[in-house]
């Protein structure tokens, strides 16, 4: 459950930070297992790459369940499952999960956008909807951490187009959002979280530093605004069968 400071946070800003929420054994476990798996999939090609328009790219691996994996197993556990639900206030289940790989001197940037931009666009009709980015890694601005307008979220959804692989939102709101809301770097330490709103303007630098940024995200969605059509294949509710808390290191 998130403080009742962090709530307010969350409910002015439209994000807050959670410092901690996975241990430091649970994050070096994480982080562990993810970079063993994760970099012997992107060696065979087998991870997304996002481009930027700089021309590098930065990794995504998305799971399409939550089984009895690591990741699964943070994107069940019984704290984040607790902080969405509290902020979703209904019945929520695991709307995607995914990791986010900056590699040092590699990784691209992320460009301006709401999350809810492509979500509307995979058929979900209300922003009924959050996400929880885990630091495995020191996110800094140098390795490319996530930046924010605080208070951005209030807009609702802004339209979106796809420019470079990357759904962003469109060039003149987004110099109106500039004007009008001030920009945040998130910096974190690693195992703490960043929650915030489906429509929370957010980005990120590419990494120019000798250190990786990774990050995990669990987004949450209502029950009642699952996809009203099938058009991906992540998103379709499937029941949250919600661990204890540090479930992930047994896995
Ligand atoms: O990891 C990042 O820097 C941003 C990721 C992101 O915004 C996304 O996956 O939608």
């Amino acid at each position: 459950m998130l403080t009742s400071e962090q709530l307010d946070q969350y409910l002015t800003a439209g994000f807050c930070i959670v410092p901690a929420l996975l241990s430091e054994p649970e994050t070096a476990h994480l982080r562990d297992q993810a970079r063993a798996d994760l970099r012997g999939q992107a060696a065979a090609g087998e991870l997304m790459v996002k481009g930027d328009s700089a021309g590098k790219a930065t990794l995504l691996k998305m799971w399409h369940e939550a089984g009895e994996d690591v990741y699964g197993l943070v994107a069940r556990d019984e704290r984040l499952v607790a902080i969405a639900t509290q902020l979703i206030g209904e019945d929520t289940y695991l709307y995607s999960h995914k990791m986010t790989m900056k590699e040092p001197h590699e990784g691209g940037a992320w460009e301006w956008h709401q999350d809810f931009g492509y979500w509307y666009q995979n058929k979900c009709l209300a922003p009924q909807m959050l996400s929880i980015w885990i630091a495995l890694d020191p996110s800094v601005a140098a390795n490319g951490c996530l930046q924010v307008l605080p208070g951005s979220h209030a807009l609702g959804r802004l339209d979106h187009v796809r420019v470079d692989g990357q759904t962003i939102v469109e060039g003149e709101y987004l110099d109106a959002a500039l004007e009008r809301f001030d920009l945040q770097f998130v910096e974190m330490k690693p195992g703490d979280a960043l929650v915030f709103s489906c429509n929370l303007l957010h980005r990120s630098d590419a990494n120019t530093s000798d250190d990786p940024r990774w990050g995990y995200i669990a987004s949450y969605n209502a029950v009642a605004n699952q996809p009203f059509r099938d058009v991906r294949e992540y998103g379709r509710y499937q029941e949250l069968k919600v661990v204890r808390a540090g479930a992930l290191l047994d896995a």
